[in-house]
């Protein structure tokens, strides 16, 4: 099912809190916009709605994935799919069929006879392709944005017309970043931060299949490609030395086999928690689901719990401090940001967006994916108090602070952080705002085009509606671009499936953008690949973003097909309008190091003549449909008549937490420079395995 392509007059979606004045601007925009949309697809260039560049081969689903970039290492995505630990080999054999076949020695030894995922939402079927050469590959690569083959396409927009050779084209820009570099845990559907040193840690992920979490918090240099060591389990072993099955295994049932304790691991197993980079450089650990595996494929469902108890983990002593005294039972995934909260360093706290209402699902019920009720209640936890607390151990739903009600949860819909700071570098205000999304199992239908943004800034913080998304949609993708304009694109309706009974996806394949000044939205371009479950969108150095992932069957032109080709993995570059605008403003020179509450030079040529704004965009992985981090700060700034230009670097690290960002000057065209990598906050985290 395809929205029209042709024809379709888009019109400016104006918020509520439409500020008086823009009507004259946003008309035009309305006018010019609608002119040039007009038979627009995939490959219209144009100053007012961009452009969506040709299918990139992929090689992998890009189910989580991020930016990285370091003084030591070029940009690069990495990314991966599930089964994120082994090679494609090990669960596939490439030989039979024509998109080779998934062993069932695998299902059995491995993941202990629970099912394989298989059919429209294929997960582990996504590691069968027709392009036979990328199955031995691990499910983890890296993606070298600066190899020199990187971008050579075909120029292909239809997935159907990609072939081995296109594939073959920009293969050597791919490596190995899993199993051969030493990941041992399936971090599919993990909470994924990046530390202030560049590691990326990796909290959780699932065991076999179902609900079932596990401990383990992984850490990965993406500078190197390997991952810190972990011991591998008992179950991969004894699969990788005798992959048929011919003596006696570890029994996959048991966790001690697939999950052996170690010291870095969490107090509880979660599946798809949420993890939260602090401003001291340890990271905060929330919700997760788990089951009881030992009861095997039939009954493990029907222990379902959600994780109530949060955890810090500390980087410097690779161990996490379970936080009993303030509990409190979110949805999978909770949407969580830190926010400054007053005028001293330490006052910081995370706000938190939605928690389960009750009553609790109980027995049949709990067999459901995710069985819960949600409310768009959003409160702080007060980390720091927590931590200090002497009843630390006792069970509490303490620490935690009620802010405000979103009309809804937003559960798997889009959200972006959008930070602004003045010439002192303090806060002038911290949005978070929240596309779509969903409201929980058995929830009263909530309407899947709000959008709802809130200023943690203000005196009494309150969700307030904006401008509609174009259509329904949740899964989506949000990416604050250098303007502070944030870009939405993918999503669907609702959690169908391909039938019986026949329920096809209703794909939103807009690109749309949200105004956080005039809280509208505009449609831009459309593409023919649906994204949503599992895609992911991230802003890259040159001011355009990528758009990867989904599941494999959704890459299918026809997402309800049921033959043979499952589509294959392709990512897409958006080039935003300001790139058709003018010239582009250049960083000739700026500090690799920024320091809080210090001011920064900045030498800039080229563009107009004027500077219209500066930011820093934090970089690291995204998965699931939200940044995870990634925040846009806007900072205060003076331009000298020499091209020199003193920037605000941020008073404290509760707005801008201690790590990697882009550094961004905007013309006053609104057109961006390309990015210059600044670390910010040196020295002022708990470091972090030794940095
Ligand atoms: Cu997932």
């Amino acid at each position: 099912m395809r929205p029209k392509m042709v024809g379709e007059a888009p019109q400016t979606r104006k918020g509520m809190n439409m500020k008086p004045g823009t009507f004259i601007k946003l008309a035009f925009s309305i006018l010019v916009c609608g002119l040039l949309f007009i038979g627009s697809e995939n490959s219209v260039a144009s100053p007012d709605v961009g452009e969506l560049g040709p299918l990139i081969p992929f090689h992998k689903d890009a189910i989580a994935a991020g930016l990285a970039w370091s003084p030591e290492s070029p940009p690069k995505i990495c990314f991966w799919m599930r089964p994120a630990e082994y090679r494609g080999t090990d669960l596939v054999d490439p030989t039979p069929g024509p998109l080779g076949t998934l062993k069932l020695q695998f299902q059995q030894l491995v993941y202990g006879g629970f099912p394989l995922s298989r059919g429209p939402h294929g997960l582990d079927e996504s590691v069968t392709t027709r392009i036979k050469d990328d199955i031995p590959r691990d499910n983890a690569l890296c993606f070298a944005l600066t190899h020199p083959d990187a971008f050579k396409s075909t120029g292909k927009y239809n997935v159907d017309e990609l072939t081995a050779d296109d594939f073959a084209m920009n293969a050597a820009a791919f490596s190995n970043a899993g199993h051969s570099k030493g990941l041992h845990y399936n971090v599919f559907c993990s909470g994924q931060v990046v530390l202030p040193n560049g590691r990326w840690c990796v909290v959780g992920g699932t065991d076999k299949a179902g609900n079932i979490g596990i401990r383990k918090i992984n850490l990965f240099d993406p500078a190197t490609e390997t991952w810190l060591p972990r011991p591998m389990p008992p179950v991969k072993a004894d699969y990788l030395a005798d992959p048929n099955g011919l003596r006696p295994h570890s029994d996959p049932l048991i966790e001690l086999n697939t999950d052996p304790p170690l010291p870095s691991d969490m107090r509880y197993r979660r599946w798809y928690p949420t993890a939260v980079t602090l401003p001291d450089g340890r990271v905060l650990i929330l919700s997760g689901t788990d089951e009881d595996a030992s009861l095997g494929p039939a009954h493990a469902a029907e222990t379902k719990v959600r994780q109530a108890v949060p955890e810090v983990y500390d980087p410097e002593t690779d161990a996490s401090i379970p936080l009993e005294n303030a509990r409190k039972l979110h949805q999978m995934y909770p949407r969580a940001y830190v926010v400054q909260t007053g005028p001293r360093r330490n006052n910081w706290k995370v706000a938190v967006i939605g928690e389960v209402e009750p009553p609790l699902p109980t027995g049949d019920a709990l067999r459901q994916f995710d069985p819960f009720h949600y409310n768009g209640n959003t409160s702080y936890l007060d980390v720091l108090s927590a931590l200090a607390d002497p009843n630390r151990d006792q069970p509490a739903e303490n620490h935690w602070e009620f802010v405000n009600t979103a009309s809804m949860v937003h559960d798997n819909g889009a959200g972006a952080q959008i930070w602004e700071t003045d010439s002192k570098g303090d806060a002038t205000s911290q949005k978070v705002v929240l596309f779509g999304g969903e409201c929980g199992a058995g929830a009263v239908a909530c309407d899947q085009r709000t959008v709802e943004m809130i200023d943690f800034q203000s005196a009494a913080p309150q969700w307030i509606r904006q401008a509609d998304l174009v259509q329904p949609a949740t899964q989506n993708n949000a990416v604050v671009l250098p303007t502070g304009q944030v870009l939405v694109f993918g999503g669907n309706v609702g959690r169908g499936r391909c039938g019986p009974p026949l329920r096809p996806w209703g794909n939103s394949f807009y690109f749309q953008m949200f105004d956080p000044e005039l809280g509208t939205i505009t449609p831009l371009v459309q593409t023919r690949i649906p994204r949503h479950d599992h895609s992911t969108g991230v802003l890259l150095p040159d001011g355009t973003v990528i758009t990867m992932g989904g599941n494999r069957t959704d890459l299918a032109n026809d997402p309800c097909q049921t033959g043979l080709d499952k589509g294959v993995p392709v990512a897409q570059i958006y080039k935003p309008a300001y790139l058709f605008k003018g010239p582009r403003p250049s960083i000739d020179e700026a500090p690799d190091e920024i320091s809080y509450k210090a001011r920064f030079v900045v030498r800039v040529t080229g563009g107009s003549d004027q500077i219209g704004s500066v930011a820093i965009i934090r970089i690291g992985p995204v998965t699931h449909n939200w940044d995870w981090g990634n925040r846009y700060v806007r900072l205060w700034f003076k331009q000298k008549d020499n091209g020199e230009v003193i920037v605000q670097a941020p008073a404290r690290p509760g707005l801008a937490v201690p790590g990697y960002y882009m550094l961004f000057v905007i013309s006053d065209e609104g057109v961006p420079s390309v990015a210059k990598l600044v670390h910010l906050g040196r020295g002022q985290d708990r470091g972090g395995n030794g940095d």
